[in-house]
């Protein structure tokens, strides 16, 4: 059951499409301080809270204090309290088990068992507010109704599930035609190739710079051939330039956010002088969603949006205070600290709090302070594309993807969570980020693989893209400055292409996985907790993950291990996909109709050490499950998605049977009963 309690006047955020009644009620479970503003409830000494998606550390999420307030912070770490997203989603995990839902657009805190081991405290800016209490038997039966309430998550086209590759830095047509030289030369799967702002004729959106990229069009066609797709950038922020016509256009018609005085606000971001695009205006959205037609018309099939929390490097009134302060620094002789306060000047001003105090937004005849509304920005950014793509190709799926994120965007594009560095802990708390996101409805999700920002490792990046193929989002991205991070930089090709291949290979298995996550309202990813609710000990597993309904996975992140430790809720069959030279050496080998070697191996329940090394990737198939696998291909348009064989686990049973999903990946026409095809295997 689902109730719904609205405080004071809280702005529409479309986060739930179909609002249930407010009931006059009290707000159950929480006390609510008198001026509306903070929230507190007791915790139970054991229970486990779930929840917030993109956040920094576990699974469960007690021990910390977790900000939602969309910001640009390449600081994924331990102690930080906000990433790209806001997602003010929890679950309880007690007696009897709720969720709760703030529907609240501006900053929230939540202070989960941190200052008070057995309180939690959660803090709004604004009294206004909705919340949403969900009950229900079970934490997952609790996150499915939430699912359901807030609506369809976005289904990419099935090129989105292909492998991409992307790096901050690839400037030119030459620059993206030696890495497709190198992929099809060492023989990697690819479907696309990101391009990131260098694409671009000064940063500004929507323009392709002719010098770098001539005869774009016929470029996009001429990959296209290929199975090939250009994803490329779009930022939030529209340059200052007279002529240019985005900037002309916008400010004609009052769709950038303004100050307080009426002038448009602008904000230094990488193409200088920029303006916002007010995108919780519906004009605003539809004026700038058709922008990217002229991108698609040229043959472009994907996007990914930046810098929309939105990320400001400096505003003019920040510049022009930091200049003063600086002066005044100057003016005496430098002491220690007029030193300190130097360093930290500049770095003060980028998204400050003030800056966000400065602008408005206007929409459903209202008027709205930018910070009141903060975690709206992104979300309707990837609205307004996304609107824009179903009004021209209403049949048509499109790739989309945003760095800024509220629920509510998860019905128009998916995520991937930022500027991540090469670090083991990096690809830990990947794994561990999964399941919250798709708790928050963000089933189209992925990280940097290899990471981000700092020189990436061959053996790191092997063991993250292990873990990659199982996330909807498969893309390697890298900044600007870092070691190059291409798979085939690293020696040991063999095993990168395996390693990719095996993507490929479990492209059925991922896209039905998928498909019934998003049209039934399941996760893709779950905390063993979610599937076995009884198992005391699995309930505090953190580094394991069901996948889909066949599949655990025990990723290896840590480097020079050869192997891990794993807990398993139930017997099943540990399969590890090798070489053909450690086939030879190996008791339990198994191989594919192609030859493809691997061990598949029955594992009772209970604690095992697993020996899995660094060109091998392994999964787990659950008792009476099958696992569907085709015949790799270069690209998803030449997997061949019919008859797929299977690695079964019969375990006692004599038939199983697979409920197995295939569209053309391009179509919307998802509910089809075709697209359903029972695979059964029978036990000879
Ligand atoms: O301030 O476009 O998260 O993926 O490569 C950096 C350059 C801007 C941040 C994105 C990252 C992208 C980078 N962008």
């Amino acid at each position: 059951m689902i109730t719904r309690y609205t405080f004071g006047n809280p702005v529409e955020t479309y986060a739930v499409p179909q609002k249930p009644e407010a009931c006059g009620k009290l707000l159950p479970f929480f006390e609510r301080s008198e001026d509306g503003l903070t929230y507190s409830m007791k915790l139970n000494k054991d229970e486990i809270v779930y929840g917030l998606g993109e956040q920094i550390r576990g699974i469960n999420k007690r021990g910390w204090t977790y900000t939602s307030f969309c910001a640009d912070n390449p600081h994924h770490e331990e102690g930080t309290h906000s990433l790209y997203g806001a997602h003010n989603f929890l679950v309880f995990d007690r007696e009897k088990p709720f969720g709760v839902f703030f529907d609240h657009p501006g900053e929230m805190t939540f202070d989960i068992g941190y200052s008070d081991l057995d309180t939690i405290k959660i803090t709004a800016r604004y009294p206004d507010t909705d919340i949403y209490i969900i009950d229900g038997e079970t934490p997952y039966g609790i996150v499915r109704a939430f699912r359901k309430l807030i609506g369809q998550s976005y289904i990419p086209p099935l090129f989105g599930f292909g492998f991409q590759q992307s790096r901050w830095g690839y400037r030119c047509k030459e620059d993206v035609d030696r890495v497709l030289e190198a992929y099809s030369a060492y023989g990697l799967p690819l479907d696309s190739v990101c391009l990131d702002i260098d694409y671009m004729e000064d940063y500004k959106d929507f323009t392709v710079n002719s010098g770098r990229f001539p005869d774009f069009e016929d470029y996009v066609a001429s990959l296209k051939k290929e199975n090939i797709h250009l994803i490329p950038i779009i930022d939030a922020g529209v340059k200052i330039e007279e002529g240019y016509d985005v900037y002309e256009e916008g400010r004609e018609n009052g769709y950038f956010c303004k100050k307080q005085d009426g002038s448009d606000f602008v904000a230094g971001v990488w193409p200088g002088r920029t303006h916002f695009p007010d995108f919780l205006n519906p004009d605003v959205r539809k004026w700038f969603g058709e922008k990217y037609y002229r991108l698609t018309e040229a043959g472009i099939e994907g996007f990914w949006n930046d810098m929309n929390e939105p990320a400001m490097f400096y505003s003019d009134e920040g510049l022009e205070k930091a200049k003063q302060q600086i002066q005044a620094v100057f003016s005496k002789e430098i002491d220690i600290e007029g030193f300190f306060a130097l360093g930290g000047l500049m770095n003060s001003i980028s998204n400050s709090p003030a800056d966000y105090a400065s602008f408005y937004h206007e929409f459903d005849g209202i008027r709205a302070r930018h910070d009141t509304v903060h975690n709206l920005f992104g979300y309707n950014m990837t609205k307004a594309a996304a609107e824009a793509f179903a009004a021209k190709y209403p049949d048509r799926r499109l790739l989309l993807y945003s760095r800024a994120s509220y629920i509510g965007a998860h019905r128009y594009g998916g995520i991937w969570t930022g500027d991540n560095m090469s670090w083991w802990s990096h690809l830990l708390l990947n794994i561990k980020m999964m399941p919250s996101l798709n708790m928050c409805g963000f089933l189209y999700s992925g990280a940097d693989l290899g990471g981000f920002g700092a020189d990436t490792s061959g053996d790191l990046l092997l063991r993250w893209l292990q873990f990659g193929i199982f996330t909807p989002l498969m893309r390697d991205h890298s900044a600007i400055g870092t070691l190059l991070q291409e798979p085939y930089r690293f020696g040991n090709i063999d095993a990168f292409r395996r390693t990719l291949q095996l993507r490929y290979r479990l492209m059925g298995y991922i896209y039905s996985e998928f498909m019934k996550a998003a049209l039934e309202d399941e996760c893709l990813f779950r905390p063993l907790a979610f599937d076995y609710p009884e198992d005391t000990f699995a309930k505090r597993v953190e580094d394991q993950l069901m996948f889909g309904e066949s599949l655990m996975l025990a990723p290896v992140y840590e480097q020079n291990a050869r192997g891990r430790y794993v807990y398993l809720p139930e017997d099943m069959l540990f399969v590890k996909f090798i070489s053909l030279e450690e086939a030879e050496n190996e008791r339990f080998v198994e191989y594919l109709e192609d030859g493809t070697p691997y061990i598949a191996k029955p594992m009772p329940a209970g604690h095992h050490y697993i020996d899995v090394a660094l060109d091998e990737t392994h999964l787990f198939v659950r008792p009476g499950k099958l696992l569907p696998l085709l015949r790799p291909a270069n690209t998803t348009a030449e997997l061949d998605f019919t008859a797929p064989e299977v690695i079964a686990y019969p375990h006692g049973q004599k038939e199983l049977a697979y409920r197995y999903y295939t569209d053309d990946g391009v179509t919307k026409d998802y509910t089809e009963a075709s697209h359903f095809k029972n695979i059964v295997f029978t036990v000879k």
